[in-house]
């Protein structure tokens, strides 16, 4: 059975990593719509480098959640047949043993130059105006997908989600796109959909199915269920 499983900021909840959309509405005091764009980093990029700086920081004191660590565990059955496309620039997917997954928003760990257009390996901080590994300019940012750019592998998604037996989306609020577009894009060739995720999102109308609870339940009792 090939099986791709879609997850966002959700999954990550109970590991203490915060969600964008949840509680106020508001992401550490900002719509996300309105800071997560290309163009907030050119009027404020100090700001900007400061937030992801101490996201990237804060990424060192997290640990993988039950979740993360049953997709891994449906990796090593499933092999080549699980795909996991996550929304989440973290890497707690990878820290509980998955390799099949593809960040289509990005990832902290990893810096892009925007002269040279290379992406480094980036643990450190960015605020400091570090110099491009390859170039030696110092023109990095972080290496995310904001509002208004391309999503990453697209092709592959949408040819995984083509070829697909089951589409699963965990922890995603359906409000941002392509993503909140894939179960429509499953159902359109005959992939069955589920959603696991703490309360509906803004597409759980459209998903064969949709179970209500934290991922870090609902994620391990659907790959037991799957594993049989
Ligand atoms: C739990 C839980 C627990 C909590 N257990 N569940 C008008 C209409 C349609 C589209 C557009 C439009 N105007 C503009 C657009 C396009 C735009 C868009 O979608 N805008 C919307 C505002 C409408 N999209 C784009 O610009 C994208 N690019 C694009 O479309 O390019 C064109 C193109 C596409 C494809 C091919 C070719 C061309 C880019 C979007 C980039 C988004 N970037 C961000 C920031 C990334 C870097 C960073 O992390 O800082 O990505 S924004 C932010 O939102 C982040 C997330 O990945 C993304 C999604 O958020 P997510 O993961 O869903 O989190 P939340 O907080 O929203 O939800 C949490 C969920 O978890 C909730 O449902 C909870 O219930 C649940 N939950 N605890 C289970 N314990």
């Amino acid at each position: 059975m090939r099986v791709v499983v879609l997850t966002g900021a959700g999954i990550s909840a109970e590991s203490g990593v915060p969600t964008f959309r949840d509680t106020d509405g508001l992401w550490h005091g900002h719509r996300v719509e309105d800071v997560a764009t290309p163009e907030a980093f050119e009027v404020a990029p100090m700001a900007v480098h400061r937030f992801y700086d101490a996201r990237r920081a804060a990424l060192a004191e997290v640990e993988p959640n039950a979740a993360h660590v049953a997709l891994a565990r449906l990796e090593a059955a499933l092999g080549n047949d699980l795909l996991v496309v996550t929304q989440n620039i973290d890497d707690l997917h990878e820290r509980a043993g998955s390799t099949r997954v593809l960040h289509m928003h990005g990832e902290l760990l990893s810096a892009l130059c925007c002269s040279c257009r290379s992406r480094s390996p980036w643990t450190g901080d960015l605020g400091d105006l570090p110099p491009c590994p390859r170039c030696g300019l110092t023109d990095l940012r972080p290496d995310v997908v904001w509002f208004g750019e391309v999503p990453y592998q697209m092709d592959r998604i949408y040819l995984a989600l083509a070829t697909a037996d089951l589409f699963v989306a965990v922890g995603t609020s359906g409000a941002v796109y392509p993503a909140a577009g894939f179960v429509e894009h499953a159902t359109t060739y005959g992939v069955r959909t589920l959603e696991l995720n703490l309360k509906p999102s803004e597409v759980t109308t459209l998903f064969d199915e949709s179970r209500e609870g934290p991922a870090g339940r609902l994620v391990p009792d659907w790959v037991d269920e799957l594993l049989g």
